[in-house]
């Protein structure tokens, strides 16, 4: 299967067809122009159990599915050191990678990857974009087959980061959880406790020919219970707000917090799921390194038992993650 990467070098400065969206999905048309919107930012470095902070992840969550966190307690440095692995794998040659292609047999979305454009027989526009996905925790969850053995500290980098995400996660979770009426650790044991499983995934987006025709990621929501997400420094992640595209302003050093599916359906329609897209530049590569936070497959996820009443019944249905994400990856309806 050809790589996106591979396409963008030999392309000759020609979109191939394949990747020209429709006029309703081209950026050229839909989206806001000059105005970054001013997603909610969240000083993280608020003590927890400060009502302050639970309001303000309640009201982001609530009204955007979408904000940004700065002072989260993880050092620069350690996501400097994430990016550069990232960068120097998808350096690495074509066919080193694809020794760590992702089993077209298996039903695991792990590994080296592109985006197949069809589905059950339909025909899908491509996306602008290469990936590699690694489960990077729980310890049972990871398969370092998976994992690029180059650079040779890609491993000690990303485990360092996998380290410190857990306060961020877990402060999250509480606010969260705090901000439903719930007790602080309620929503952490919804979402599977400490089986959790961290789902991180790498975008490579290279330079593009013609990015007001493309997109890297086309429209919409993370199945996750929500995503904590690294860009560099290219402008590239849009939501759609108010029937419109608009870019999300780019503020160095801080993650990007979407609320994903599963949050809204344990919140019972509370939080929102935040519709989102990448689009990509032409003359820079863009990246960025989302990591899904996802219930074990087993779990079943519904609307939390204390959030639903005769006056507000449940408008989810509750079943196995596992069955949500094969509906959703296969188009299938929930
Ligand atoms: O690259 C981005 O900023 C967004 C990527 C994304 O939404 C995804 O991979 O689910
Ligand atoms: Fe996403």
């Amino acid at each position: 299967m050809e790589r996106v990467q591979e396409v963008a070098s030999s392309c000759n400065q020609d979109l191939p067809p394949e990747f020209i969206r429709p006029e309703n999905e081209q950026p050229r048309f839909t989206t806001v122009p000059g105005q970054r919107l001013e997603v909610p930012v969240v000083d993280f470095g608020a003590p927890e159990g400060d009502n302050n902070l639970v309001k303000l992840v309640y009201d982001a969550s609530s009204q955007w599915g979408l904000f940004q966190i700065v002072n989260h307690g993880i050092p620069n440095d350690v996501i400097e050191n994430l990016q550069r692995v990232g960068r120097q794998f998808f350096d690495l040659a074509i066919e080193e990678k694809e020794g760590y292609a992702k089993d077209p047999s298996s039903k695991s979305i792990e590994g080296y990857g592109t985006k197949l454009n069809t589905i059950k027989g339909t025909h899908e526009i491509k996306g602008w974009v290469d990936h590699l996905f690694n489960k990077i925790w729980p310890p049972s969850a990871v398969d370092y087959r998976f994992w690029p053995r180059n650079p040779p500290d890609y491993r000690e980098a990303v485990e360092e980061y996998a380290k410190h995400l857990h306060e961020v996660v877990n402060k999250l979770l509480r606010c969260l959880s705090l901000g439903l009426g719930l007790a602080a650790d309620e929503l952490k044991a919804a979402v599977g406790g400490t089986e959790l499983v961290y789902n991180m995934k790498i975008n490579y987006y290279p330079p593009c020919p013609r990015p007001e025709l493309a997109l890297g990621v086309p429209a919409h929501s993370d199945l996750s219970a929500f995503t904590i997400l690294v860009p560099n420094e290219v402008q590239g992640l849009q939501v759609f707000r108010d029937d419109n595209w608009y870019d999300v302003g780019y503020i160095s050093n801080a993650l990007i917090i979407h609320i994903g599916d599963q949050i809204e359906i344990l919140s019972n329609g509370k939080y929102k799921a935040v519709v989102h897209r990448s689009i990509v530049n032409k003359e820079k590569t863009r990246m960025s390194w989302p990591v899904f936070m996802e219930p074990p497959p087993d779990l079943e996820v519904g609307p939390h038992p204390k959030l639903v009443s005769e006056d507000n019944p449940p408008k989810y249905k509750t079943k196995k993650f596992g069955d949500y994400a094969y509906c959703k990856l296969n188009k299938i309806p929930q």
